[in-house]
C-alpha cells in the first residue's frame, strides 16, 4: 500500500497551493520604518505594573495593520518569575485559552524582593530584563522597534554574542542551537522523516538561555500562533519573534540554575503526569502487522526468545479500511482481539492501539454520532469540513465544541469497552498536527482520496490450513502462510477573543518558512471557525494538545481509577501535564539514532514532558543489525522505549537478529532493574518539576566544556550514558567532568578531570555507563520477565561515595497503577565517611527488602556490619533491611 507519501506529494502541492493564494496585502513601507509604540498611564503599585501604549507615528503597516492601542501589564509572580504581557486595548486579539494553557496561580510579590527587574524606556517604548545580583541584562527589547500588527507581531531582543540557546521544538536541530541565521519556524506538521531545520509535531516557545557562572535564565512565550524566531549575529547577536499574531506574553524564570529554570518553567508549564510503572516496561509496534495472529505471533517470539516485552501495540492495521472506532473484521475479527488481550492481561502483558483524530466520512457509527452531536469543524457555509486523510474523505472533531468531549468519551467507552471491546491498557495518538494528505485547498477530497488510494487495500485474507502459535489457545492459530516462528537470523490571556476579524486566514502577508508551505496546506484549513468563533488560524497548534486532553478525559471515563498512559505526536507546551510523547517518523539511520538524545533532553528536561522516547531501530526505511542493537541499548536509557517500525521496512523486531536479541536482553535487564530508580526520578519531576534526565551542563553549569554536548546525557542525576554513536565503531571518546566515576558493568573508579577519555572495545550488545560520584543507587536485585515480577525482586543500593566520601540518593515507592496512590514511601538514603543513614515517609506497604549495601570502591570500616571485599575494592553491608522503617549504621 502507501503509494503515498505525504512528504513528496506535498513539495509539488505546495506549488499548486501557493498558485491559488488569496490576493496578499502589499505595502511598500518596512519593517524600519515602523513607529514603534511610546508609554503614558503607568501605574506602578511595587508588584504589578501597568502602561498604555501607542503608536508612536504613522503607521507602517508592513504585513497588515499596526494597532494603536496597546495594554502593558508587567508583575512580579514570584521571587523568580517575572510576566510581561502587553495586548491589544481592545481585547480582540487571540489568546490561548485557560482551558488549554490554564494560567499559574500569581501570587505576586514586590519587585524589591524579586530576582528579576523590568525597566523601560518611554518612546520608543522598549523593555529590559535584568538579573538584579549581577545586574546582567537578559533581555533588551531595544534591539528593533516593536510593531505589532494585526497578523504580525515582532520583538527582538539583544543578546550577548556566541549566546547557549537551548529549547525552541520541536527540532532535531543541534541542542545547543545554532546562533547564526538560524530560524526556528513553529507550525505543526505532520513532518515524515523529522528533517533538520525544519518545523515539526509540536510547538514549544520556550528557551534557555546558560551563561555559565552568571547562571541561566528561561524566556517562555505562551503563544498559539505561527512563528519565526530568528537567531543571527548580522545586526548584534538577537533573537527575534516574528509571529502571525497573538499578543506578548512572556514569562521570565531567574533561574539560576538550569535545573531551577526546568522547575519554574514547570510552575506554568504544569507538573508532569505521573506515569503508571508498567509503562516503563519495554514496548513493540509496528505499522503493517497484517493481523491478529501476526501480533499473536511477534508476542510469543519475543516469549521464544527470552526478551521481556511489556506491552504489545498494533497501529492502524486493525481498523476496518482505516476507520478510527472500527476492527477489521477479517484480520482483526473481535473475538480473536478480545483473546488477544486476555492472553496478554493473563501473562501480566498490556495492549495499546492507535487512534486518529480524522473521522471516516462514512454511514457508520463513529462518524454518526459525531454528526449527531454536531461536532465536527465546518465550512463558513456550514458543511462538513472535508480532508482525506486514511480512511479516504474525513471530518475533524473540533475539540472546542462542548459536545466533542462526550462524542469522545462515548466511543471510547463503546469501543474499548473491557468487557464487550478493545481492551486497551492505554492509548496511541498520532495525525494529530492535524495531518490531512489532501493539499490546500482540497476541494475534491473525494477525488483525492481515491488518486491516492486511501483507504488502501488490506493484505488479502488469509483462509489457508492454520497452526499453532506457541503459547496461545489451539483455537488461536496462525495461517500457515506466515513464516514460522523465528529463528535467529545471523546477519548484519483571557482566553475569551475570538481573535481580530478582517485577517486573511489563508495567506497572510507574513510568511512563516513552514515546510510544508502555505499554513493551510496538508493541514486543516486555516479558515475554519471553531465552535465558538475562534478560527483555526490561531488555534492551529492547539489542535494536537486539545486531542490529547480529551483522550486523556475519554481515557478516564473509561477507567478513572487508573492513571492513563497516552502517547502523542503533536504536542503544545504543557502537553506533558496529560501525556507523553514519541518523536514521530524518524529514519532507520545514524543521524537520527544520534539526534534522538538532543530531543528526547528537549522534551524531559526543557519541555516538561518526560515520558519520551524515539522509534528505536528507526521507523522508514530499513535498519541494521548493528544499527538496531545499539539502538536497543540506547532507548532503554530514555524514559519511553518502543521499538516501531513503518509499514515497508525490514522487520525489526529484537528476536530477528542474534546480536540485537542479546544487546536488548542486556538493555531490559538493567532498564528494568534501574526501574525504580528512574520511576523515583520521574515521580520527584511530576512533584517539582526537576527533570529526570539531564543534560551535562545541568549538573555541570559551570563548565563550559559540557554547554554543546549532546550525544551524553544523564539518566536520572547519576547515572552518565555515553553511547557509541558512529557506524561500525566499537570505541568512542567521552567526556569526564571533573569529579569521580564509577563504571557501571564494573564498578571501577575514574577520576574525571575535565577532559575526553577513549573507552575501546565497546561491543555492539553493550552502552557506557557511568555513575557519579556522591550517587546512591537503588535497583532490584534482578531482572525480570514483566515489571509485575520485577516489583518482587528486592532491592541492592550502590553507593558511589564523591571525593568528600559522601553520596545521597533517594526510592519511591508506590503500588505503580492508581491515580489516587494510597499509600507511598519517599525513602531518603545518605552516606557519609562510612555512616549509612535511611529516612524520609515509609508509607507504601511492601515485604521487598534492601538484599544489600555495597559502597563502591569503599575503605575499611571498624565496624563488623561492613564486609570489604578486597578484590572487588568495595565494602558491603548485607541486609535485609527492611524497607519500611529508619535505618542507621556507623562505621
Ligand atoms: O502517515 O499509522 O508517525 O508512527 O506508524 C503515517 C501509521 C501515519 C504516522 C506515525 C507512525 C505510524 C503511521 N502514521
Amino acid at each position: 500500500m502507501s503509494r503515498f507519501r505525504t512528504p513528496l506529494l506535498s513539495v509539488a502541492l505546495a506549488c499548486v497551493a501557493l498558485g491559488n493564494v488569496l490576493p496578499r496585502q502589499s505595502s511598500n513601507a518596512s519593517l524600519a520604518q515602523c513607529p514603534g509604540y511610546a508609554v503614558s498611564n503607568t501605574q506602578d503599585d511595587g508588584s504589578r505594573f501597568t502602561a498604555d501604549l501607542s503608536l508612536a507615528g504613522s503607521a507602517c503597516n508592513v504585513y497588515g495593520e499596526d494597532l494603536t492601542d496597546l495594554k502593558l501589564e508587567v508583575e512580579y509572580q514570584t521571587t523568580t518569575r517575572l510576566h510581561v504581557k502587553i495586548y491589544d486595548a481592545a481585547q480582540q486579539v487571540y489568546q490561548v485559552p485557560e482551558s488549554v494553557f490554564p494560567k499559574p496561580s500569581s501570587s505576586s510579590v514586590v519587585s524589591t524582593g524579586a530576582a528579576l527587574a523590568f525597566t523601560y524606556t518611554e518612546s520608543p517604548f522598549s523593555f529590559a530584563v535584568t538579573r538584579k545580583d549581577t545586574n546582567e541584562t537578559l533581555f533588551d527589547s531595544s534591539a528593533a522597534s516593536f510593531v505589532f500588527e494585526n497578523q504580525y507581531l515582532r520583538l527582538r531582543t539583544h543578546l550577548p554574542s556566541s549566546p547557549n540557546l537551548y529549547g525552541l521544538g520541536e527540532h532535531t536541530d543541534p541542542f545547543r542551537l545554532n546562533t547564526t541565521n538560524y530560524t526556528r519556524t513553529m507550525w505543526n506538521r505532520d513532518a515524515y522523516g523529522t528533517p533538520i531545520g525544519t518545523n515539526l509535531y509540536g510547538q514549544h516557545p520556550i528557551y534557555f538561555d546558560h551563561r555559565g557562572a552568571s547562571g541561566t535564565h528561561g524566556v517562555f512565550l505562551l503563544s498559539s500562533s505561527g512563528m519565526d524566531i530568528k537567531i543571527n549575529d548580522t545586526d548584534g547577536q538577537y533573537l527575534e519573534y516574528n509571529t502571525l499574531g497573538g499578543i506578548i506574553d512572556l514569562y521570565f524564570l531567574a533561574g539560576p540554575s538550569p535545573k531551577d529554570v526546568s522547575m519554574q518553567y514547570a510552575e506554568i508549564a504544569g507538573l508532569p503526569v505521573m506515569q503508571p510503572y508498567w509503562g516503563f516496561g519495554f514496548h513493540q509496534c509496528k505499522y503493517g502487522y497484517r493481523d491478529v495472529y501476526q501480533v499473536a505471533e511477534v508476542v510469543a517470539n519475543y516469549s521464544i526468545a527470552e526478551i521481556p516485552l511489556e506491552t504489545m501495540w498494533t497501529d492502524i492495521d486493525y481498523m476496518e479500511l482505516r476507520k478510527v472506532f472500527t476492527l477489521d473484521p477479517e484480520r482483526f475479527p473481535l473475538e480473536k482481539v478480545r483473546e488477544l488481550v486476555s492472553y496478554l492481561h493473563e501473562h501480566q502483558q498490556h495492549y495499546i492501539v492507535m487512534v486518529d483524530p480524522a473521522v471516516a466520512y462514512q454511514d457508520y457509527p463513529g462518524f454518526n454520532n459525531g454528526m449527531d452531536l454536531d461536532v465536527f469543524l465546518k465550512r463558513s457555509n456550514g458543511s462538513i469540513y472535508k480532508g482525506a486523510v486514511w480512511p479516504g474523505v474525513t471530518a475533524f472533531p473540533d475539540w472546542f465544541h462542548p459536545d466533542t468531549q462526550t462524542y469522545w468519551d462515548n466511543e471510547f467507552l463503546s469501543f474499548f469497552d473491557p468487557d464487550t471491546g478493545v481492551d486497551i491498557d492505554a492509548l496511541w495518538i498520532d495525525m494529530n498536527e492535524a495531518s490531512n494528505f489532501c493539499p490546500f485547498p482540497c476541494d475534491d477530497p473525494e477525488g483525492f482520496a481515491e488518486e491516492s488510494g486511501n483507504p488502501p487495500k488490506p493484505p488479502p485474507v488469509r483462509n489457508n490450513s492454520r497452526r499453532a502459535i506457541p503459547g496461545f489457545p489451539a483455537d488461536f492459530q496462525l495461517p500457515t502462510s506466515v513464516k514460522r516462528s523465528i529463528s535467529l537470523r545471523q546477519v548484519n490571556g483571557s482566553g475569551t477573543a475570538v481573535g481580530l476579524p478582517g485577517r486573511d486566514l489563508l495567506d497572510p502577508a507574513y510568511k512563516i518558512k513552514n515546510a510544508a508551505g502555505s499554513i493551510s496546506n496538508l493541514t486543516i484549513r486555516t479558515d475554519l471557525i471553531n465552535y465558538g468563533g475562534t478560527t483555526q488560524y490561531d488555534t492551529h497548534n492547539l489542535y494536537g494538545t486539545m486531542m490529547s486532553t480529551a483522550s486523556r478525559d475519554a481515557m478516564l471515563a473509561r477507567r478513572p481509577d487508573r492513571r492513563p498512559l497516552i502517547i502523542t505526536r503533536s504536542t503544545f507546551a504543557g502537553a506533558g501535564a496529560r501525556v507523553g510523547h514519541w518523536l514521530g517518523d524518524n529514519f532507520s539511520d545514524w543521524d537520527h539514532y544520534r539526534i534522538s538524545i538532543a530531543e528526547i533532553l528537549e522534551f524531559a528536561a526543557l519541555f516538561q514532558i518526560p515520558m519520551v522516547g524515539t522509534d528505536v531501530c528507526g521507523f522508514a526505511q530499513n535498519t541494521t543489525e548493528q544499527l538496531c542493537a545499539r539502538w536497543a541499548m540506547l532507548g532503554a536509557f530514555s524514559p519511553f522505549y518502543r521499538n516501531h517500525a513503518d509499514y515497508q521496512s525490514v522487520d525489526q523486531e529484537f528476536y530477528r537478529w542474534a546480536t540485537v536479541a542479546e544487546a536488548a536482553r542486556t538493555a531490559i535487564s538493567v532498564r528494568y532493574r534501574l526501574m525504580d530508580y528512574i520511576y523515583s526520578h520521574l515521580h520527584r519531576q511530576s512533584t517539582n518539576g526537576a527533570p529526570m534526565l539531564n543534560p551535562l551542563f545541568f549538573e555541570y553549569p559551570e563548565d563550559s566544556n559540557t554547554f554543546g554536548i549532546q550525544y551524553q546525557y544523564f539518566y536520572g542525576d547519576s547515572i552518565l550514558v555515553s553511547p557509541v554513536t558512529e557506524e561500525n565503531a566499537t570505541d568512542v571518546s567521552i567526556y569526564l567532568p571533573n569529579e569521580i566515576f564509577y563504571d557501571f558493568w564494573t564498578h571501577e573508579k575514574i577520576q574525571g578531570t575535565g577532559s575526553y577519555i577513549q573507552l575501546n572495545d565497546v561491543p555492539f550488545t553493550s552502552i557506557p555507563l557511568h555513575i557519579k560520584g556522591g550517587s546512591i543507587i537503588p535497583l532490584r536485585e534482578t531482572s525480570a520477565n514483566t515489571t509485575t515480577e520485577l516489583r518482587k525482586q528486592n532491592f541492592l543500593l550502590w553507593i558511589a561515595p564523591n571525593a568528600s566520601n559522601q553520596a545521597i540518593g533517594s526510592l519511591y515507592l508506590d503500588e505503580g497503577n492508581a491515580l489516587e496512590q494510597p499509600a507511598t514511601s519517599e525513602i531518603v538514603f545518605t552516606y557519609d565517611n562510612g555512616a549509612f543513614k535511611m529516612t524520609g515517609s515509609f508509607g507504601y506497604n511492601t515485604t521487598n527488602v534492601i538484599a544489600k549495601i555495597t559502597v563502591l570502591g569503599g575503605g575499611k570500616s571498624t565496624n563488623a556490619s561492613y564486609l570489604y571485599n578486597e578484590q572487588a575494592g568495595s565494602m558491603t553491608i548485607n541486609g535485609p533491611v527492611p524497607l519500611n522503617k529508619e535505618f542507621n549504621l556507623s562505621p
